[in-house]
């Protein structure tokens, strides 16, 4: 498999075991790494692991492009040999330990990270260590199943750690790679519909600089797929049917292309097109492509879907790999400082739709924190898609936890968007698009449309006492502002005990 997939000969002499390849990893090595929700290394972590387990002290500075699978994230986070990670995780015990202050972690929008490290603000790139399916002849290298910031990282790093999945299809050609040119010099990035591919079917790679080459057999952990629960159902239909309405009154342009987050919502939206006689013909210009795009291509319904990674269920991979040959006409995998640019995604005109915790009477949106201090994940490609989109929609159920927890509150208990940048406000209740409501009129509506019906009188009760009370623009009781949030952390539930 080596022999064949290294068509650079000269780097044959670098290939490898783990143990020895991870020996360029010590106390204090900055590691950049592939992987954005797929195509992360998976070797390497677990090699980290067990010196850790032998008693070995060290700390690594680790950057991603998003989330990776639990055998990165989570066993180099319980092997504690985390100091910094960067940025998007999902993992449950890093963010644990972030949360105990035991990993140094820092919030940023996905579509600056490239430049950012390039500039030089994160430091040093000592260690790049990527997955990969192929070396070209003239050593370049060809990604896995996302791209993420690896062009970047691969471009800066002194040393190149590669391991070459041999699980994996030669994926050649899905990939689109460019590295916009930084200011004061950077020019337009020519994309000007979802589908122009501008760049290299490679990642541009100085072959001296690769130090180590392992041989990978590991998957990536699977998506599982779960049908679409009956709330993000309704969620999805009412926004296809005002999507619908607005294109048939002129107000929006009929072949805008759809950013869907990831999640339950983000897959019955575009489930949503499958029986949907409208929409005849779709754009998908995303972050993380999941199921539901394989099968829009095979009705024919999806004219190019584009995105920094694609994270597939099981028998949905088994699906792509046999029938590369169809979906590579359509797909495209970019770099995540491309497939989120703010420019691309004003200039296609984006419909953006992006799942928050919770969302206040005003339309300020929280994504990130829990009850305003335990972070959850992170504001991953939400920022970049719901300021820059044509219309953001923020979606969420109206409630969590069973009902103890009501989504929609008074003031957000931490703010990752705010009321200019959000558009349409979804629950399965309903839908308010806030764009030409004054905030008292935008605050009337959510409380009457979106809010869960056991939370409605308690938030009309606020709003009217804030009119009342300290009237303005946007009526606060600054007092009163997080007292659901305070109310759930002293009893267990948002509603007032009877
Ligand atoms: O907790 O896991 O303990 O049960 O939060 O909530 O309902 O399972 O929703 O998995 O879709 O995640 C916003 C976190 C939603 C995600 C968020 C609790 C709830 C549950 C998860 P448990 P659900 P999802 C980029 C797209 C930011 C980044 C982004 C996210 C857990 O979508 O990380 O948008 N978004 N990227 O019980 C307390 C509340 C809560 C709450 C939910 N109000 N208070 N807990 N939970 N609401 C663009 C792309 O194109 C990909």
């Amino acid at each position: 498999m080596l022999e064949k997939r290294i068509r650079f000969k000269p780097l044959m002499e670098k290939i490898t075991d783990p143990d020895t390849a991870c020996q360029h990893i010590q106390d204090g090595t900055n590691v950049f790494i592939s992987g954005f929700t797929a195509g992360y290394p998976k070797l390497i972590p677990l090699a980290l692991a067990r010196r850790a387990d032998a008693g070995e002290r060290f700390k690594i500075n680790l950057f991603a492009g998003a989330s990776t699978g639990d055998i990165l994230d989570g066993t180099l986070a319980e092997a504690g040999v985390i100091r910094w990670r960067r940025p998007y995780m999902s993992n449950r015990s890093m963010r644990n330990m972030i949360n105990a202050n035991e990993i140094y972690f820092k919030d940023d929008h996905l579509s600056k990270l490239s430049a950012q490290v390039r500039s030089g603000e994160w430091g040093d790139v000592h260690v790049a260590v990527v997955e990969a399916v192929a070396i070209t002849e003239k050593g370049h290298l060809v990604p896995t199943m996302s791209v993420g910031n690896t062009p970047t990282y691969v471009r800066e790093a002194k040393k190149i750690i590669i391991e070459l999945s041999d699980d994996l299809p030669e994926l050649e050609g899905i990939h689109d790679i460019f590295i916009p040119e930084d200011p004061p010099y950077r020019m337009p990035i020519p994309i000007y519909r979802a589908g122009d591919r501008i760049g290299k079917p490679f990642i541009e790679m100085d072959p001296d600089r690769v130090v180590a080459i392992v041989s990978s057999h590991e998957r990536d952990t699977a998506a599982t797929f779960t049908e679409p629960g009956e709330v993000s159902l309704r969620i999805a239909e009412q926004i296809l049917d005002f999507v619908a309405h607005e294109i048939k009154h002129d107000h929006l342009p009929a072949s805008l292309p759809w950013q869907s987050g990831v999640g339950d919502v983000a897959n019955a939206v575009l489930s949503g097109f499958l029986d949907n006689d409208f929409f005849n013909i779709i754009e998908v210009y995303s972050e993380v492509l999941q199921d539901a795009v394989l099968d829009l291509i095979d009705m024919g319904k999806v004219r190019s879907a584009s995105g920094s990674a694609m994270t597939l269920s099981q028998s949905y991979r088994n699906r792509f790999f046999n029938e590369l040959y169809r979906y590579r006409e359509k797909i495209i995998l970019r770099p995540v400082e491309i497939s989120n640019s703010p420019e691309v995604i004003r200039r296609l005109g984006v419909i953006a739709i992006n799942t928050a915790i919770e969302a206040d009477i005003y339309g300020q949106v929280n994504s990130t924190h829990l009850m305003g201090s335990q972070m959850m994940n992170g504001i991953g490609g939400s920022g970049d898609f719901i300021r820059s989109g044509a219309i953001s929609f923020v979606v969420t159920p109206s409630t969590a936890k069973g009902g103890k927890i009501s989504s929609v509150v008074p003031m957000v208990s931490h703010v990752d968007h705010s009321e200019h940048s959000v558009n349409v406000v979804v629950t399965e209740y309903g839908l308010v698009d806030t764009r030409n409501l004054t905030p008292r009129q935008v605050a009337e509506a959510i409380i009457k449309k979106c809010a869960h019906p056991d939370y409605r009188d308690l938030l009309w009760d606020y709003y009217q006492r804030a009119v009342h009370t300290s009237g303005g623009h946007e009526p606060h009781l600054l007092g009163e502002a997080f007292s659901f949030h305070e109310r759930f952390m002293a009893t267990g539930d948002m509603r007032p005990s009877p």
